[in-house]
């Protein structure tokens, strides 16, 4: 602090900051501060970086209609949306944070501690982050506040440079030489306080860049992927093979067997968790005669089984997508419960993931023999890709994803519906949701241009558990024609459809319908994704021409 400094706060001609650096100012600061929790967090609990922490708890407190909305809209891009429009929003905070900044640094200064205080909240409010994970937000703060104060009065000299300083003897501003001109160093060459201040301001935000990138990569140095590639699954029990006539690829519907890589992926994880197999445990407790804390290796050294199993999820719309067929292997979860010996009365499988999510599984849906409830280690002869629940999941065939797959599983408590709520249900979603009979048009597409004359239409039907016995279409309304149907896998899979239509030219409306092996047909009955999975027909509309 020199004689300037101390006369600008006295004196209410203080000159306001330029609007860019005032800007600049806030902006960079807070990018030092996100950048500095980063890398703390890396080296505690990459899930306790501010960002990602705000971040997640963003997602759990986003009302479910958004939430939907999400992922209906932005699909399997939810997170990098959400994460971008986060880093929208602060950047305006640290933006117009430095706005009002321009004649005193205290606004600034509150925000930068705001902004601390929300992350400190969202790390604690995180259910699986140690105590000791405040520290990641705290050094944001630490970092933050100084930043912003240094950077402003930078900027402040900057702005003075340019205006005419009162001062006792002009020469001594035009020169820099003799008495009084201490006050006036900074400035006596117009432009290089502004310097200056570019220059600080740019090496404060590429170190925060570095830090940043250093708190990536520290964070991601457990090398999961290596944890991934050591392990060799051979199933004691393959699946059957896949026959002949399983799907009508050809025709439009997809492959029977999804590619890991095309698997749909729906999850709250912002950023996906990474244990490696080796550190996996799972604890089995809660209303059982024994606990079992199970490791990866115990699991593999179980029959390892494999199931050929669709999996889909709720929030699939009438039509949609998150449906994806895969050869699970894993160990029989029936078997496990079976062993830890689950006491009467506890009708609820409440799990947990590493990183906090809950799920609730009725325990008659495991218990039941033949079940093929498992906690699967493998898709398609692969251990789990990470995204998909790495190092071990759990799959329960017949029931919608939020009820039964957790991934990244770590936790497995006995407990009853009456006692525990999981993520889901909390939001208003169903305690119990068995996967619903559907079907879908996958060729034609909706408004597309078709010959007219014959044309193969295309699609898939599902009722998990109980199989698919029917599908039927109709064009503009006519009567329910049969379709001819693939060989069937098992009765956990979907079942691809195919019909021959005879289209005369002009615009058509084709329906489809299922009626699964108890004998239940589908109905026209609309109904959300919410609460407990969608109803109604697939509808087309698209135009044939001659
Ligand atoms: N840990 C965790 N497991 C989860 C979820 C989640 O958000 N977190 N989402 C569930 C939902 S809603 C579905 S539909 C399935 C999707 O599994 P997939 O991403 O492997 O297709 O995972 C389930 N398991
Ligand atoms: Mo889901």
């Amino acid at each position: 602090m020199n004689a300037t400094t101390r006369r600008q706060k006295t004196d209410p001609g203080v000159p306001r900051l330029p609007l860019w650096a005032a800007a600049a100012a806030g902006l960079v600061a807070v990018g030092a501060a996100l950048a500095a929790g980063h890398l703390v967090a890396a080296l505690i609990d990459p899930f306790a970086s501010p960002f990602l922490a705000v971040g997640n708890t963003a997602i759990d407190l986003t009302p479910h209609p958004v939430k939907d909305f999400a992922i209906r809209t932005f699909g399997e891009d939810d997170k990098l949306v959400l994460l971008a429009g986060m880093a929208f929003v602060i950047a305006a905070a640290a933006v117009v944070a430095g706005l009002l900044s321009r004649r005193s640094p205290l606004p600034g200064t509150v925000l930068a501690i705001g902004l601390g205080v929300v992350g400190v909240a969202a790390v604690l409010a995180r259910p699986t982050l140690d105590v000791i994970a405040v520290l990641a937000p705290l050094a944001s703060l630490v970092v933050g506040v100084p930043v912003f104060r240094w950077l402003h009065r930078l900027a402040r000299r900057s702005a003075t440079a340019g205006v005419v300083v009162p001062s006792p003897s002009p020469s001594a501003t035009a020169d820099g030489e003799g008495e009084g001109t201490t006050r006036s160093v900074d400035w006596s060459v117009p432009g290089l306080g502004r310097r200056r201040f570019l220059i600080t301001s740019t090496a404060v935000a590429a170190a925060a860049g570095a830090t940043a990138a250093a708190g990536q990569y520290i964070g991601g140095r457990v090398d999961v992927e290596a944890s991934r590639r050591a392990i060799r699954l051979s199933p004691d029990e393959a699946a059957p093979p896949i026959p002949a006539g399983a799907d009508f690829a050809d025709a439009g519907t997809p492959t029977f067997i999804t590619q890991n890589a095309d698997f749909y992926r729906v999850d709250t994880a912002l950023s996906v968790p990474r244990t490696r197999a080796r550190d996996w445990r799972l604890r089995v407790h809660g209303m059982v005669e024994r606990e079992l804390v199970l490791t990866y290796d115990d699991l593999l050294n179980r029959p390892l089984v494999e199931k050929t199993i669709s999996l889909c999820c709720v929030s699939n719309e009438v039509g949609g997508p998150y449906i994806s067929t895969t050869n699970f292997i894993g160990v029989s979860l029936r078997d496990i419960l079976a062993e830890a010996g689950v006491r009467p009365g506890s009708d609820q499988l409440a799990t947990r993931s590493v990183d906090g999510w809950t799920c609730g599984t009725p325990v008659e849906d495991i218990m039941k023999p033949g079940s093929d409830a498992l906690l699967a280690i493998g898709m398609n002869g692969e251990p789990l890709p990470v995204e998909h629940g790495f190092p071990v999941r759990m799959v329960v065939p017949g029931l919608y994803g939020f009820v039964s797959a957790t991934k990244w599983l770590v936790d497995a408590e006995l407990t009853t519906f009456a006692d525990f709520d999981a993520y889901w249900v909390k939001r208003d979603w169903a305690r119990r949701a068995p996967i619903k009979t559907m079907s879908r048009v996958d060729r034609p597409k909706a408004f597309e241009r078709v010959p007219a004359g014959k044309y193969v239409a295309a699609g898939v039907a599902w009722a998990q558990r109980r199989g698919v016995d029917k599908v039927e279409v109709r064009v503009d309304g006519g009567p329910w024609q049969a379709t001819t149907l693939s060989t069937e896998v098992n009765i956990d899979t979907w079942r691809m459809w195919r019909a021959e239509l005879d289209l005369p030219a002009g615009s058509h409306t084709l329906e489809v319908r299922a009626t699964d092996r108890t004998g239940y047909t589908q109905t026209d009955e609309r109904a959300e994704p919410i609460p407990d999975g969608a109803a109604g027909w697939h509808t087309i509309v698209f135009t044939a021409q001659p």
